[in-house]
């Protein structure tokens, strides 16, 4: 894993280097923070440390074995690698799967004790260097016993596997302070209703992600939960569908209070959302929590987890979570990948400049949004109508059917004002271009 490159330092715009931040200047103060604070920019291992470039028609373009063969070596050579990456583009945080950091093991307690072989190496590894864990999770869709689902899946072995699993995913969260613990259904969710009985299925996912919950607390962890929504892929259907579904689920089981939402650019893209769409929907409801930072390719369906660079999305993304807060648990983890033919190390950090830069200039955007002031005015105004009269005495839940309709019987000529959607899209590219 040879490069030379140095710790990736900020240049400004006009630099040329490639290798320098042109946009993220993470000790800027934007909006009262760091820009570093706003973004918690985190690195995810899968893809960083482990994809190799295959695809459904061919090989590894990329060599992640680190010249050792499949056991803890080639593991903790990989984590050498990633907290040097991670140094070098000061990126403070990051995410794994158990699979993504230890090697699996012939049974469920083989694989739980190389992880905590791992997260020992990893522990030191995070004292050393200040990096800290956004969140874990446990692959419970790659191997095949979970081909039917893992908490949803027909055979209750799987499950109580699944449940092991998840155990140990969160005994290495709190071991390494972090402050997520994902889930994310990839194979919860059917392929066919013929074979499927869904109101069991879905009861023991709630089953499951409860039981996590109770000994996530009891054990101390004080973390958020995530749901990570996506409606497809690789299963058909899946339950954790998108923001809305996922809401409706967490209220009918009682898990608003510990589960919040790990919203992914691309996946709000495949359930036919934009991203904004997903990211306002949590936070309507409450449940804004984290962001896995990718995008799609709209004429391909499906989920290609590139590095963001549309500035566009970036911009509308930072307006949502400076308008929600800001993160408190959550950050900004790059679910996304070099392309296949990006193959070289010089991809990896380029690829990751790319995204730290899209955001970074998304964050800077949403800012001037904000501050120019004009888009929410626009806002504030269309709904004027409910901040007086009629409007605020039905907001303040004084109004009934009936007093409605005996107010409403003799209206005439009502105004509906323009929406002015073209205006306000030429002053977010005036903001996005000046
Ligand atoms: C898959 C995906 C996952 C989750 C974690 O589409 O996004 O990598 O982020 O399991
Ligand atoms: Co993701």
């Amino acid at each position: 894993m040879e490069y030379n490159q140095q710790k990736i330092q900020f240049e400004g715009k006009e630099s040329k280097n490639p290798f320098a931040f042109h946009y993220y200047d993470p000790e800027k103060v934007v909006a009262g923070r760091k820009m570093k604070d706003h973004l918690k920019f985190a690195m995810s291992y899968w893809h960083t440390i482990n994809a190799s470039g295959t695809d459904m028609f061919g090989g590894d373009t990329m060599d992640k074995t680190f010249g050792e063969p499949y056991g803890i070596e080639r593991f903790k050579k990989k984590a050498d690698f990633a907290f040097d990456l991670m140094q070098k583009l000061g990126i403070e945080y990051y995410c794994f799967h158990d699979v993504d950091v230890a090697p699996e093991g012939e049974t469920l307690a083989e694989s739980v004790k190389n992880l905590e072989i791992i997260t020992d190496y990893l522990l030191q590894k995070q004292q050393e260097t200040g990096i800290k864990l956004l969140w874990a999770t446990a692959n419970m869709f790659g191997d095949k016993k979970y081909m039917a689902g893992a908490g949803t899946s027909c055979v209750a072995d799987v499950f109580a596997m699944a449940a092991g699993k998840v155990k140990a995913g969160i005994d290495a969260a709190i071991k390494l302070g972090a402050s997520g613990y994902v889930f994310w259904g990839g194979r919860e969710g059917y392929d066919t209703l013929l074979n499927t009985n869904m109101g069991l299925e879905l009861d023991n996912l709630a089953r499951l992600l409860t039981m996590a919950r109770d000994y996530g607390r009891a054990k101390g962890f004080t973390g958020d939960f995530y749901i990570e929504p996506k409606p497809k892929e690789p299963t058909k259907h899946q339950y954790d569908f998108d923001v809305a579904t996922c809401a409706n689920f967490l209220r009918k089981y009682n898990l608003m209070d510990d589960f919040r939402m790990n919203i992914e650019a691309n996946h709000a893209t495949l359930a036919g959302h934009t991203f904004q769409h997903e990211l306002r929907t949590a936070r309507v409801n409450g449940i804004f929590g984290s962001i896995d930072a990718n995008q799609g390719d709209m004429l391909l369906g499906w989920d290609t987890d590139q590095f963001p660079t549309n500035v566009y999305d970036t911009t509308l993304c930072m307006y949502e979570v400076l308008k929600a807060g800001g993160f408190t648990n959550g950050g900004l983890n790059f679910d996304a990948k070099a392309r296949r033919q990006s193959n070289t190390y010089e991809d990896i950090l380029l690829s990751y400049i790319a995204g730290m830069d899209a955001f970074a200039l998304g964050l800077l955007k949403a800012d001037a949004l904000i501050a120019d002031g004009r888009l929410d005015a626009f806002v504030e105004e269309r709904y004027a109508s409910y901040k007086k009269g009629i409007g605020k005495s039905i907001v303040e839940g004084k109004e009934t059917l009936e007093s409605l309709a005996a107010y409403a019987a003799n209206l005439t000529n009502i105004q509906v004002p323009s929406g002015r959607q073209e205006y306000l899209e030429t002053l977010v590219n005036d903001i996005l271009f000046s």
